[in-house]
């Protein structure tokens, strides 16, 4: 392989591990530090703007571990979310600063694997059929600084998600090779980052059946092009449909178990309310819960923000998007009255029933104030909460929501 593959394959956070212990770890690298201030429609107010390697400036929830957020006017500029705008979240301050992307493997053991084995990144892009589809990664806090009561945790906005085209290799391929036992029940996924103190490791699980189904990836690129190291170079787990905490990313251990597994960042962490809503009363406690799963219909209007101007008398063409959790998008209505009256928006190209849909109407106000609100529905008919759904730990968030604009 040439020196310049073997280049392209190698990322560092520039600036190394010296660099990350610092609070500032963001504006070290070859991008001159970009920094600059937003203010966000919650109580939290002013936030920081960095550029932290490979990124444009991206809003900073905190710097150690680079927790960033996507300003939503990015969800405008087209349908796939860019590479260096894509969000970033990871939980553990311990996380890789370089890897070679030759040298990483991937072990694959457990005690319901028949056959454990190593597989490296030359064999994962040589040796299997890649797939390739477009895919939301969503938080599963997205839009928690929204919550009313407010909840704890990261104080999000609406930009904890992102739209990009994902390359890799079915796990089922390479579950494959692992000869599964028939007491196989679930696989867990570890990364390279790792707990503080020893203990935290985030390791997430699925079901065999989930990591069986031919859609959940091994993805070595995003967008054509490799993915970026706080995104998950050089391999990360799609799993679509699904809230991000399974797409674990820089991944290194597959482990096929017996059992249920239940390590913290799958129970008490990232469970939902075990009922139709995943939701509960505020200030009450859930009788049971459940892992959370797949993402419920969300919309968005990207191309006016709440607070905005129309023109009087001219007609505006306002745009948005919808995804859900794998149905695929089916209709999209919008309202200019707060949601009295209810009209059908035009739907863009359909690129494929994981991925952000475009929606578009026509808008010709007279002068006075608006209420713009849009509905998405999925093929099966799930819809969004037209009241705020509430739930302890702000997951799952999909009101209808409302951007109100002054037409002069
Ligand atoms: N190795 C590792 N993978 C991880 C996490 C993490 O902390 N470590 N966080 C998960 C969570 S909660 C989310 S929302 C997604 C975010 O993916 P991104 O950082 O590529 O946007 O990564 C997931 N994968
Ligand atoms: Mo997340």
């Amino acid at each position: 392989m040439g020196t310049q593959t073997n280049l392209a394959r190698r990322r560092l956070v520039a600036g190394g591990a010296a660099a990350l212990a610092g609070a500032g770890l963001g504006a070290v690298g070859r991008t001159a530090l970009a920094q600059s201030a937003i203010d966000l429609p919650i109580a939290n107010g002013r936030r920081n703007l960095v550029a932290f390697p490979e990124k444009r400036p991206l809003i900073v929830l905190t710097s150690r571990p680079p927790q960033l957020e996507t300003p939503f006017e990015v969800f405008n500029e087209g349908l796939i979310t860019p590479n260096d705008a894509f969000f970033v979240r990871y939980h553990n301050a311990k996380i890789p600063t370089s890897i070679d992307g030759d040298r990483h493997v991937i072990n694959i053991g457990g005690n319901a694997c028949g056959k454990p084995f190593t597989l490296t990144m030359a064999e994962l892009r040589s040796q299997f059929k890649p797939i390739e589809y477009v895919a939301v990664n969503q938080c599963s806090g997205n839009s928690r600084g929204l919550f009313a009561p407010r909840v704890t945790g990261g104080q999000l906005t609406n930009g904890a998600m992102g739209n990009a085209r994902w390359l890799g290799v079915p796990l089922k391929d390479v579950l494959a090779r692992a000869e599964l036992k028939n007491t196989a029940r679930q696989v867990t996924f570890d990364g390279l980052d790792e707990g503080v103190m020893g203990g935290g490791d985030f390791v997430k699980a699925l079901d065999v059946n989930h990591a069986l189904d031919g859609e959940v990836m091994l993805a070595y690129q995003m967008n054509g092009t490799e993915i970026p190291m706080l995104n998950g170079f050089p391999v990360k787990l799609v799993v679509p449909g699904y809230y991000g905490t399974y797409w674990v990313k820089h991944l290194s251990q597959i482990d096929v178990i017996d059992n249920v597994f239940n390590g913290f960042w799958m129970n008490p962490a990232y469970r939902v309310p075990d009922n139709d809503c995943a939701c509960i009363e505020p200030g009450t406690a859930p009788a049971s819960t459940r892992p959370i799963g797949r993402f419920t219909v969300r919309s968005f209007i990207t191309s006016i923000a709440d607070g905005g101007r129309l023109r009087a008398g001219q007609q505006t063409v306002v745009r948005g998007i919808a995804f859900d959790g794998g149905q695929g998008v089916r209709e999209v209505a919008y309202s200019t009255d707060g949601g009295q009256s209810w009209r059908g928006a035009q739907l863009g190209a359909d690129m494929g029933r994981y991925s952000f849909r475009e929606f578009t109407f026509g808008f010709t106000p007279q002068p006075g104030s608006y209420d713009l609100r849009v509905r998405a529905w999925n093929r099966s008919g799930q819809s969004q909460a037209m009241e705020a759904l509430w739930q302890p730990a702000g997951y799952m968030r999909n009101v209808v929501e409302s951007v109100k604009v002054t037409a002069v």
